[in-house]
């Protein structure tokens, strides 16, 4: 599909994706309940959450998953770490524990692409996953 470029901050700049759902959240095109945000970051609860605390966290830049996320080689994977981890901590889990997931192509359960982190806490969490 085409593409354009969004600013936020000023001077930042990302790609967006025609017909991305999670692109049309950082545009405030679609409303979403916004947890946390950096510069590059944006958290958002999960429409379908799956425990007490499911958020999930995306660059605001277009990445379909986290291989293409991972390849772009700019620090903005570590930051979209970092960034679940804030949010854990808000969310007060990051003492009882919690989970990251990237469910990585269809055969892995991914529907939406545009790379998200779900960060799964409050509730005691099975091994192995679903
Ligand atoms: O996860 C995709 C996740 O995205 C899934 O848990 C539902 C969630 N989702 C879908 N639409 C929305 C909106 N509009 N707001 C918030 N969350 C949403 P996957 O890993 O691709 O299966």
């Amino acid at each position: 599909g085409g593409h354009r470029l969004a600013t936020a901050f000023a001077a930042k700049v990302w790609h967006v994706e025609t017909d991305c759902l999670f692109c049309k959240i950082v545009a405030k095109e679609i409303p979403a309940t916004i947890v946390y945000e950096t510069e590059r970051t944006l958290a958002f609860r999960d429409i379908n959450p799956q425990a007490p605390t499911h958020v999930l966290v995306i660059p605001k830049g277009h990445y379909r998953d986290a291989a293409a996320l991972a390849a772009a080689d700019d620090g903005l994977a570590d930051e979209v770490i970092k960034t679940a981890h804030a949010v854990a901590v808000q969310e007060g889990v990051h003492e009882s524990g919690y989970r990251l997931v990237f469910n990585t192509g269809p055969g892995a359960g991914q529907t939406v692409f545009h790379v998200h982190a779900h960060v799964l806490g409050g509730r005691d969490l099975g091994w192995p996953p679903g």
